[in-house]
């Protein structure tokens, strides 16, 4: 008879050399290469990037982050929550960002409520679908019971490339991907599609990667592209939720820090600034087909 004695199992060691390539030193680049962004386009002075996801994904996080790095200091303006349930945002609202030398940057944040498993659960995905087509009205309150529909008054009838969404960020905790409930994946595949159906570009953000995902990660974020558990998260986001790889953004919020650092600036800018290229892109393509 065979031993049934079990081998012991082998961790996977992790990467050699990083997959993917991260200068740290060009922050100050990745920020002016975002402030110069130009549209080139007659009624546009930003892209409109729509942040959905589940609830305490981050979402709220990544808007306060992306303001910190711009200021070198930690700024919150987006309210966050730590152990909601329920989505925190109620509100859909528009977020500008402005650089230390008081620059308006060339994009919009808009926050929304985060999503919750369950069929008829948190927000309703059309709600969603509206919000990226123009039709949602800023400083709406989501209604989880009804979605928005075009009989209500504020319900923006005919909305122009202003009130659209450029480019939709898909919001994933690196920490819960995995045992995400299968009606919430399915919840942002259907937005996921609608966005792609309408020619928007969509990009995923995978936060938390600090949030007890790798060891290596927990101790140096700089080890970000060495580490093979993050790779596999990222693997699974890509599996479960349908983008690839090259669309997939890692970084770890502003959460609990007093002061910002360089790393952290270096994921969020490199993240931020393919969402504003796609934003850009899908912009473009908007004025020459209407040309
Ligand atoms: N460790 C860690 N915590 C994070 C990160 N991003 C967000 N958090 C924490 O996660 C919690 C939820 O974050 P929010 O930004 O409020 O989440 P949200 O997606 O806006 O959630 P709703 O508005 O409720 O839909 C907060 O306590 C954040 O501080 C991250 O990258 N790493
Ligand atoms: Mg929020």
């Amino acid at each position: 008879m065979g031993s049934k004695e079990s081998k012991p199992v082998e961790s996977i060691p992790d990467f050699d050399t990083p997959w993917r390539s991260v200068d740290w030193t060009k922050k100050e680049d990745l920020e002016e290469e975002l402030t110069d962004i130009q549209l080139n386009h007659p009624e546009l002075r930003h892209v409109r990037i729509l942040l959905h996801g589940p609830v305490g994904a981050g979402k709220s996080c990544f808007i306060n982050s992306v303001q910190s790095v711009f200021k070198g200091e930690i700024i919150t303006m987006a309210g966050e929550e730590s152990c909601a349930n329920k989505s925190f945002t109620k509100r859909y609202k528009s977020h500008t960002f402005i650089n230390s030398n008081s620059e308006t940057l060339p994009f919009i944040i808009n926050d929304a409520l985060g999503l919750e498993k369950g069929e008829s659960n948190g927000i309703d995905p059309e709600d969603i679908v509206s919000a990226l087509k123009g039709h949602i009205t800023e400083g709406y309150k989501f209604n989880p019971i009804s979605p928005r529909c075009e009989e209500d008054q504020d319900f923006i009838r005919e909305p122009t490339l202003k009130n659209k969404v450029h480019c939709l960020v898909s919001v994933v905790p690196a920490n819960a991907i995995s045992r995400m409930d299968d009606s919430l994946i399915q919840k942002m595949k259907y937005i996921r599609k609608k966005a792609t159906d309408l020619g928007i570009p969509n990009v995923v953000v995978m936060t938390k990667v600090d949030a007890d995902v790798c060891p290596l990660v927990n101790k140096d974020l700089t080890q970000i592209y060495i580490s093979r558990k993050i790779k596999e998260k990222m693997q699974d986001c890509e599996n479960r939720l349908g983008p690839p790889m090259k669309s997939i953004f890692p970084v770890s919020n502003y959460h609990e820090e007093t002061e910002t650092n360089n790393t952290k600036d270096v994921l969020i800018l490199t993240a931020l600034l393919q969402i504003v290229k796609c934003a850009k892109e899908y912009v473009s393509r908007q004025h020459t087909t209407r040309e």
